[in-house]
């Protein structure tokens, strides 16, 4: 007897259908098969959306995605085998008999295919785009991902998971980037995969043939970008939007620990902060603060008067952040938890009964962030804290965590009125609390800005939020990582990031927490945090010689403050991060992509940061090409060459580029506000010219939305040693009155007439004529006037205190 054959009960695999017909659709075509309907859209001429679904069922992410299609200027063709939409940027030929793709830059050079024979599959509800590995291929981005800068044969998964002390090597960590680039011999692309059920990326991990992306589930919807790295970051950011100009404030120094309490001990910190003048903007409340745990409260005994201690710590300079927790304890009489029943805005199991999940306050109920319903809710709820004159509000355990565990994957999640469960929520849900906590605090602070700061997130989030990078271990690994991992989250639309600078869970030692706090002066979010019952982290926690160290960097960075303020305002306006992975300006060169030199990064355009192990005493830098000043000693280095050079404890690695112009307010202290009334331009020689775009507000409203900012170029002209200002535009009045400039890198002589120049001179500049570019906001010169030198021989100990 022939044995019968057994059928498979789901066929596993389905592979693309072949065209039936298509269409003409605005801005792009319309293509159909047997089972799908696949939309091509341009959203401008280099970027272009696939989204591939059942006829007259669509299951998209309503959330991440702020754009529509913009007029774009496209062609198309019909030939036999295929169909061609293309602008002059991006091309894309689509094969009719399998569906599958090819996309050509504007120079008509292939970025991304799918993979013949593969292209994009279906198993059950999970799809899969595979597409064909290219030449030298290297991959970047993908957001908060562990691992090295070039994630070429690894693969990752997105589920957002409360990561309690990850491992250096461990993902998924919080927060879900569904954006990476392909870098290669015939070009670079990006893809987006709007898709926020789970989903896994493949960067030719076990195989040698493709790089593909899949998702349990919902529709195959995705972008894809031509440009180089920073073009496709900025259309990117262009599609999913881009970080508002952050309060002033959040930029400087914040202290936090889990937690400080009661009240007097906040003020004991911020008060020796004071005492030590240390600069520092902020004193953040962790957990201890609420009343056994319940947002909106707190705890009567350890903050009896929270009113009165947020306004003492205004007279002594600092604001006050509070953490956020979305678990609503279930308690009768609790007025939060009333006032969500009576609202109806908890999640709820299909049966309609609340989920209860467990987490800091005991059982608790979540508010579903994606009905407008929950978040006016919480706009209301958050007036407890808007009131006290709160304005920064930090997010945690939004994954949801409930403890660690596992979430029920059948709680409802509205997504507006659509509808789905834990499955597409979960990965939405940190964003939806953190743009809940932004949108609230925004209409109840009345023109102030708002600093939100969220652990969970989805594309997207960097409309209204900073993130940070969760619960990382004081090892010299976990430092190193943390570079990588905001520079990689810069590559992929989130430039306000940052980590617990100490280490959160275990105990720093001396070494570790001075190299720490040199590094994290260069992180775009600046927070020193550790945990509960672990050895005091402030920066005098380590001795007299960490402390000074700590105190060195932390003036360092408010003193970089207008050139840290400005690459925000570039941030915010481009998306370009502030942290530059090197990938960015030097994507071609593989040394960049080298284990060993893929920590380094550019904070802002012109300072090179190369972060140092931990115990290490030498270092092993790659300068890229071009010419470069090591930054406390003016020592001068080709780029294009690695060298190994030894490092004291007080030295953090740090290149300027050469043309750099680097303004710095030397008199910061205090706090942000503190900044002076002196200009200090420092001026690197180089063979470009050098010039900088100063910008100026109040820091800390919106009225340079209404034009009131001071904005305008200064360039340096060597031949004429004069300074040239652009007009200046913006009506705000600037608050320096004085200049000085400070010349790096030339040598005796060169800048003819002014003898005796050497690096280490320094100018006061004069005005010509009549103009004085504090006085007038017309465009004009300065000229350079008397040139006096330094004579005293600095150590690079001592070189340090001179910045
Ligand atoms: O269950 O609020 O990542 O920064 O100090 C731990 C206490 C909850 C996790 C955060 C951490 C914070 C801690 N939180």
């Amino acid at each position: 007897m022939p044995q019968e054959k057994i059928k498979h009960p789901a066929s596993p695999i389905k592979s693309n259908e072949s065209l039936k017909s298509f269409k003409e659709i605005n801005s792009g075509l319309q293509i159909k098969t047997e089972s799908y309907v696949y939309d091509v859209i341009f959203y401008k001429s280099d970027v272009v959306r696939i989204h591939q679904y059942a006829d007259g069922f669509k299951n998209t992410n309503p959330y991440a995605v702020i754009q529509e299609p913009s007029e774009v200027d496209i062609q198309i063709k019909d030939t036999e085998k295929e169909l061609i939409i293309w602008t002059n940027e991006l091309k894309v030929q689509i094969d009719k008999s399998s569906i599958s793709f090819s996309f050509y830059d504007g120079d008509g050079n292939l970025i991304n295919c799918t993979e013949p024979g593969l292209s994009i599959e279906c198993q059950g509800t999970q799809k899969t785009v595979y597409n064909s590995l290219q030449p030298s291929e290297k991959f970047i981005g993908l957001g908060e991902k562990t691992g090295p800068l070039n994630k070429r044969g690894r693969g990752y998964q997105n589920w957002n998971s409360d990561a309690f002390a990850y491992g250096e090597e461990q993902d998924p960590l919080y927060a879900t980037i569904p954006f990476y680039m392909g870098v290669h011999d015939n070009g670079t692309y990006g893809i987006f995969l709007d898709n926020s059920y789970k989903t896994h990326f493949n960067f030719g991990a076990s195989n040698n043939r493709f790089s593909s992306f899949s998702m349990d589930d919902g529709d195959v919807d995705y972008y894809v970008f031509s440009g180089n790295v920073e073009n496709i970051i900025q259309s990117y950011t262009w599609l999913t939007g881009r970080m508002p100009l952050p309060p002033l404030w959040s930029l400087g120094y914040q202290q936090c620990r889990y937690s400080y309490y009661p009240d007097q001990e906040v003020m004991n910190v911020a008060q020796k902060f004071r005492q030590k003048d240390i600069p520092a903007d902020v004193m953040v409340l962790d957990i201890h603060y609420m009343d056994k745990y319940k947002i909106f409260t707190w705890d009567g005994e350890r903050f009896p008067d929270p009113k009165k201690m947020i306004k003492d710590l205004e007279e002594l300079g600092f604001e006050v952040v509070v953490i956020c927790d979305p678990g609503i304890k279930v308690e009768e009489g609790y007025e939060t938890y009333d006032l969500g029943v009576k609202e109806d805005v908890f999640l709820k199991y299909p049966d309609g009964k609340e989920y209860e999940g467990q987490v800091w306050p005991g059982w608790c109920h979540f508010p579903d962030f994606t009905t407008t319903e929950a978040r006016e809710w919480w706009t209301e709820m958050m007036k407890t804290y808007t009131d006290l004159g709160l304005k920064g509000f930090w997010n945690d355990m939004n994954e949801i965590a409930t403890w660690g565990q596992t979430l029920p994957e059948n709680i409802l999640f509205s997504f507006e009125g659509e509808g789905g469960t834990t499955r597409k929520g979960r990965n939405i849900y940190g964003m939806q609390m953190a743009r809940s906590a932004f949108e609230s605090a925004k209409e109840n602070l009345k023109g102030k800005r708002p600093f939100v700061l969220t652990r969970a997130g989805f594309s997207g989030l960097q409309r209204y939020t900073a993130l940070w990078t969760g619960d990382n271990v004081a090892t010299s690994g976990h430092m190193l990582l943390g570079s990588r991992l905001v520079s990689n989250l810069g590559l992929s639309g989130v430039a306000y990031a940052g980590y617990d600078i100490g280490g959160f869970c275990g105990d720093s030692d001396s070494k570790l927490f001075a190299r720490w706090q040199q590094v994290g002066t260069f992180a775009p979010f600046y927070r020193g945090h550790s945990m509960i019952n672990s050895k005091d982290s402030e920066p005098w926690s380590f001795g007299e010689e960490v402390e000074e160290i700590s105190t060195n960097y932390i003036r360092l960075r408010y003193k970089l403050m207008p050139y840290i303020y400005s690459a925000f305002v570039e941030a915010s306006e481009t998306g370009t991060p502030v942290a530059r992975s090197l990938a960015i300006d030097y994507t071609k060169d593989e040394n960049v992509y080298s284990g060993e030199f893929e920590n380094q990064y550019l904070f802002g355009k012109s300072i090179l940061v190369a972060p140092i192990g931990a115990y290490d005493r030498f270092l092993k830098t790659y300068l890229p090409e071009g010419e470069w000043f090591e930054f406390f000693t003016d020592e001068k280095f080709s780029g294009s060459q690695e060298f190994i050079r030894e490092y004291v404890l007080e030295e953090l690695p740090l290149f300027v580029k050469a043309s750099s112009l680097i303004p710095v307010y030397p008199e910061a202290n205090r706090n942000v506000q503190g900044i002076g009334e002196t200009l200090e331009l420092h001026i690197y020689n180089g063979k470009n010219s050098n010039s900088y775009n100063y910008y100026e507000d109040d820091g800390s409203t919106y009225d340079f939305e209404k034009g009131n900012f001071h904005r305008r170029d200064i360039a340096f002209d060597p031949d004429k040693k004069e300074l040239n200002f652009s007009k200046a535009e913006g009506s705000f009045k600037s608050r320096i009155s004085k200049l000085k400039l400070i010349f790096h890198g030339f040598a005796e002589g060169e800048l003819s007439g002014l003898s005796g120049i050497t690096s280490e001179s320094y100018a006061f500049v004069k005005p010509i004529s009549d103009f004085d570019p504090f006085e007038n906001p017309s465009k004009g010169k300065l000229k350079i006037d008397t040139v006096q030198t330094l004579t005293t021989e600095y150590s690079a100990e001592e070189i340090l205190f001179g910045w």
